[in-house]
């Protein structure tokens, strides 16, 4: 029987004469045609297909474990319709300063204490300055100190910020593009997205791991899907981690009320993204709470190997932990122990 697959080597970026249309073109970049070719699969083609890769570079059955913390909330001046933190929106967020070193270190002991292995440091910024930089060092390194991996996502780095994150003991930076270039200024009109892949830039220049991602159900089209798809698989090299958030509708920011998106077309984005970016953690991100177990079991067969966890996001919710706990074990997923590599 035939199914639409191209061939597992295709997908790790090699060209191969037999391989139909979805595959990279000769410069081996992944055209937005192509990527909308896998979105527009059978569905069960898709699953399969997504899954051949997935098995190929990763151990199906687990799932890594990563804890958000809001280290500053609320204020941002930047515009981005989707988030509750835009100071300019009202949406019952309550501003607050940056937490202190200790109570950040305290959360990061009870996330590993429930079986986390990373722990993401999030602030409400457009970007840090030198005095922010200089606080959130020394939460990264004493989060370091615990033995877990950090991660910290602060808004745009200014030349020579990157570097002092690392040099604190910072593993992944997390600087998401959202959506497509093209639909970017729908969303966002206080940046541009070449500041988003500058700052990418910087952080890859540091030798820093990079995460990034974007948000679905923002009343996007499929193809604006595939345009960040492809944008994301064209970096060079592209994301270590890929999150894919499914918009949290939050009151008061004007992308609340926006038309539901089918959750098959937010597995079908997973699955698009673990084709075209065959080692990369993806990570089933923000909506989770909105989604039922069956949805989240598809997103792990369509290749989702990674999760927030723990019961906040940054300022909305997230399931709670005994309620992963026992999808996992319901299942038979693992977590992935820390990796120090
Ligand atoms: N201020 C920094 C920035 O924008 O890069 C870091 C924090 S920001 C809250 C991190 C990411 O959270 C955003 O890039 C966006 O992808 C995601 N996010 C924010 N609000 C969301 C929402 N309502 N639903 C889904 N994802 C959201
Ligand atoms: C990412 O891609 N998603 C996370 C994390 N990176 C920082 C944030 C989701 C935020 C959801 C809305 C909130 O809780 O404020
Ligand atoms: Fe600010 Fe980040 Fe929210 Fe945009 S996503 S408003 S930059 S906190």
């Amino acid at each position: 029987m035939q199914c639409n697959s191209i061939l597992p080597e295709l997908a790790d970026g090699h060209e191969n004469d037999e391989s139909n249309a979805l595959k990279r073109s000769k410069s081996n970049r992944w055209h937005i045609g192509a990527v909308q070719a896998l979105l527009d699969m059978p569905f069960g083609d898709l699953i399969f297909q997504a899954q051949q890769v997935h098995r190929q570079h990763h151990n199906a059955n687990a799932v890594q474990l990563s804890t958000l913390i809001s280290v500053k909330t609320g204020g941002c001046p930047e515009d981005c319709g989707y988030c509750p933190q835009a100071a300019r929106y009202h949406t019952g967020v309550d501003n607050q300063a940056i937490l202190s070193v200790d109570s950040v270190v305290a959360a990061a002991v009870a996330a590993k204490e429930q079986g986390a292995t990373r722990f993401c440091m999030g602030a409400a910024w457009r970007g840090p300055k030198q005095r922010d930089i200089e606080i959130v060092t020394k939460m990264i390194s004493a989060v370091k100190a615990l033995g877990m991996e950090t991660c910290a996502t602060l808004g745009m780095l200014k030349p020579g910020q990157a570097g002092q994150l690392g040099a604190a003991g910072l593993d992944y930076y997390n600087h998401n593009l959202d959506t497509s270039a093209d639909y970017y200024d729908t969303i966002i009109s206080t940046r541009e997205y070449q500041d988003r892949l500058d700052t990418l830039q910087e952080v890859r220049d540091a030798g820093i791991n990079v995460c990034c991602g974007g948000i679905v159900g923002m009343g996007e089209t499929r193809e604006t899907r595939a345009g960040l798809i492809a944008q994301l698989a064209n970096l060079n090299p592209y994301p270590e981690s890929v999150p894919i958030n499914h918009l949290v509708q939050v009151e008061g920011t004007p992308l609340y009320g926006t038309a539901k998106l089918d959750p098959l077309e937010f597995v079908r984005t997973i699955a698009a993204a673990r084709i075209t970016m065959p080692k990369t953690m993806v990570r089933l991100s923000a909506g989770r709470r909105e989604m039922s177990e069956a949805v989240q079991a598809l997103c792990f067969l369509a290749g989702a190997n990674s999760i927030f966890y723990g019961d906040k996001l940054l300022t909305t919710g997230n399931p709670e932990v005994q309620q992963d706990q026992a999808l996992l074990n319901k299942l038979g997923m693992q977590s992935l122990p820390f990796d120090p590599e």
